[in-house]
Parts: C-alpha cells; sequence; structure tokens
C-alpha cells in the first residue's frame, strides 16, 4: 500500500530537483526540496525496497523449511464428546492449534454416559460451529454399541460404526495420520478387524485406563477391544488417566473458580451462535466453557475454588504439540483378565505408557491457545 505513493513521492522529488538543477539557484533548491522529504523517504525506502522483497523471499524460504522440519501433526480426534466436560475442551484446544494440528476429521462413539451416538455427534458439532468449523471439517459417526457385539457376524459392508470406522481406514491410506482416541477403543478394534493391514500405517495415542490399577471410564466402556488393540501389533502409546493419583492425567485439572475467571468471551466470535447442551446461547466456547462447569458441579453449596475437574482428554493433545510435557517408557504389552491387569514380561508387542504430566506448562499452554487462537486449516 506505501510502496506507491512513495514511489510517486520519489519520482517527483527527482524530477522537481531535475528541474531546478538547471537553473543556477542549484544549491539552495536542492537544499529546500531534499531537506526533510529526502531523509523520510529514504528512511522509508529501507523497508520497501527490493532488499526487503529479498527477504520476504528468504522469510517465506524459512517458514517453508521450519514447516519441512515441524510439519503440522495430522490427527484424526476420536471422541465421546457428550460425557462430562474434557473432550470438548480437547476439541477447542485442537481447533484453536493451527499451527500444529492438521485435522483430517473427527469421528464420535458412544459411552454409557449418552448411550446414543446422535448425543456425541451433537455436542462434537456445537464445539466445531463455536469455531465456525461445522460442515468444514469431516464428523462422522462410529460405534454405538461395544466391540463384542458388533464383531460377532461382523458383515464389514454392514456394521455399527462404519461410517467413522470406514473414515479412519480411508483417510490413513492416503497419508500418515495419529489416530487420537480418547474415548472407548472401539472404533480403532473395528477398523483392525476389517483391515488388520491398518496396523501398518498408523499409531494410536488412546487416553485410557488406570494401568497398573483396575478401573477407568474409557476402558471400562468396551474392555474387550481394549484387549483386542492391545494385542495387535498397531502402534500404541496409551496416555494414563489414574484416578486421584498425581502420576497420571486426572492430576491436571482446573478449578471453576479459575475457568470462571479466564474463560469467558475466549474463543473466536461464532457466526451463528449454538444452543448449549443445558440450553442457552453461546458465541464463544469460552462462555460454553463457563456453562459445562457450571452444569458438571450444579448448584452445590462448595466454592468454585475447590471445585475441581481433570481436562484429561486435551493432555493427550498436548503431549503430541509437546512431548516433554510427559514422560514416557516403553513396556511389554499387559493384557486386562477380570479386570485386572497382568504384565506379560516376556510379550514382544511393546507399547508406550505417558505418565507424570507437566500441568503447569499444559495449563499454561492451554489457556494461551485459547486466549490467541490460530484456527485450524480446512479445505473448504
Ligand atoms: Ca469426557
Ligand atoms: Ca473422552
Amino acid at each position: 500500500m506505501k510502496t506507491i505513493p512513495l514511489k510517486v513521492a520519489q519520482m517527483a522529488v527527482f524530477f522537481i530537483v531535475f528541474l531546478f538543477s538547471c537553473s543556477k539557484d542549484t544549491n539552495l533548491l536542492l537544499d529546500s526540496v531534499l531537506n526533510e522529504p529526502v531523509v523520510s523517504i529514504e528512511d522509508e525506502n529501507t523497508t520497501t525496497s527490493p532488499k526487503t522483497e529479498q527477504e520476504e523471499v528468504k522469510q517465506q524460504e524459512e517458514v517453508k523449511q521450519q514447516e519441512e522440519r515441524n510439519p503440522k501433526i495430522k490427527v484424526i480426534f476420536d471422541t465421546d464428546a457428550n460425557n462430562e466436560l474434557d473432550d470438548q475442551h480437547a476439541l477447542a484446544y485442537i481447533f484453536s492449534n493451527g499451527n500444529v494440528f492438521d485435522v483430517k476429521g473427527i469421528t464420535v462413539n458412544a459411552t454409557y454416559s449418552d448411550r446414543n451416538v446422535q448425543g456425541h455427534y451433537d455436542e462434537a458439532e456445537r464445539v466445531m460451529q463455536l469455531y465456525d468449523l461445522k460442515g468444514a471439517i469431516p464428523l462422522l459417526k462410529g460405534a454405538e454399541g461395544n466391540f463384542k457385539e458388533i464383531s460377532e457376524n461382523f458383515d464389514p459392508t454392514d456394521y455399527d460404526g462404519q461410517e467413522g470406522v470406514d473414515f479412519i481406514l480411508e483417510e490413513t491410506k492416503k497419508e500418515s495420520i495419529i489416530v487420537v482416541a480418547v474415548g472407548k477403543l472401539t472404533n480403532i478394534a473395528l477398523a483392525l478387524k476389517k483391515d488388520p493391514t491398518f496396523a501398518k500405517r498408523t499409531k494410536i495415542v488412546w487416553l485410557g485406563s488406570n494401568y497398573p490399577r483396575p478401573g477407568e471410564y474409557n476402558q471400562d466402556n468396551d474392555t474387550i477391544s481394549m484387549n483386542y488393540v492391545l494385542n495387535s501389533d498397531i502402534p500404541f502409546e496409551m496416555v494414563t488417566v489414574r484416578y486421584g493419583n498425581t502420576s497420571g492425567t486426572s492430576a491436571v485439572s482446573v478449578t471453576r473458580k479459575e475457568i470462571n475467571e479466564k474463560m469467558p468471551g475466549l474463543g473466536v466470535k461464532a457466526i451463528e451462535p449454538i444452543i448449549g447442551r443445558h440450553g442457552g446461547t453461546f458465541k464463544t466456547f469460552g462462555d460454553y466453557s463457563v456453562n459445562l462447569f457450571e452444569n458438571v458441579f450444579g448448584n452445590t453449596n462448595i466454592s468454585g475454588a475447590t471445585q475441581s475437574r481433570p481436562l484429561y482428554d486435551m493432555v493427550a493433545m498436548a503431549i503430541l504439540k509437546n512431548n516433554s510435557w510427559g514422560e514416557t517408557k516403553t513396556i511389554p504389552a499387559p493384557i486386562l483378565i477380570d479386570n485386572k491387569w497382568v504384565d506379560r514380561p516376556n510379550n514382544k508387542r511393546k507399547i508406550l505408557l505417558w505418565e507424570n504430566f507437566d500441568k503447569e506448562h499444559i495449563l499454561n499452554d492451554f489457556y494461551k491457545t485459547m486466549e490467541n487462537p490460530v484456527l485450524i486449516s480446512t479445505s473448504k
């Protein structure tokens, strides 16, 4: 914008100088014409000269090289979005990390708190709409039932969860994509059942289990699917939950007070507001976040400072963004028998276990990302 007027001004100056240089009072005129303007033009010129174009090209090259060194992480996010509130915060975090994640699609499944897959679809869609992403990235329904009932008399051309599972199978054929599963593992087990070559072309990062202790929501929703995945050879990372233990994602919690202070108004101002799942109209994820916390705790008398919830699923994305925010160890894949973990020290099949999360850095990054979202790119 600045270049044209400056060039015009520059040409005018030189034209005048040229004209007056023909006169006898050249020096005087040169002084009066060139005094201030020339200085400012020369100063300005340093930012609009060809050198700047070269610098711009150089900068673009650097960005390209940076992307080649640190390409965006391609992910499919497999979620049971309509339980309490962590899946929604994970979705918001993904959508706001456009420099880090390249989201190929969202798949949903149903778990105990809402056995209807439509509810999970709707809640994921609400968060998408808050970031103006509804319809812009694929959102597909996966399994409503569990792996055992779906895989008995399995018809690969017609089964519960087919839309989401087939999407995962097809997308991972096109490029190298990580599937982050933050609900039960039914969709992943079904993908392996339908096409065992799936194991060779992707990695699963799963938020679940209290390993080595029993129990945990995602695990308990379909233990058979988890054992099926553990017994396959698909690269598998287990981001531990560990209820009530400081070494799991359950330690990465936020208080209602903190949410009330930090979240209002944060995010993108949605073109089309949403009706929240508990009612009310919302234009930003920040406002919806406050509402989700409000509804999880209800009108209890406990103060907001002591009411806290872990953001489990968000942590699974955070450690993908920065792997120094958790510790890992490789272990022989254990197996769950009668709801108890059984270690198999001689098992050649190894999995990666995530534990001891850096709560402070993860939550700082979460709030920073919510305050300065970089929206993910879409094909539409
Ligand atoms: Ca959840
Ligand atoms: Ca979840």
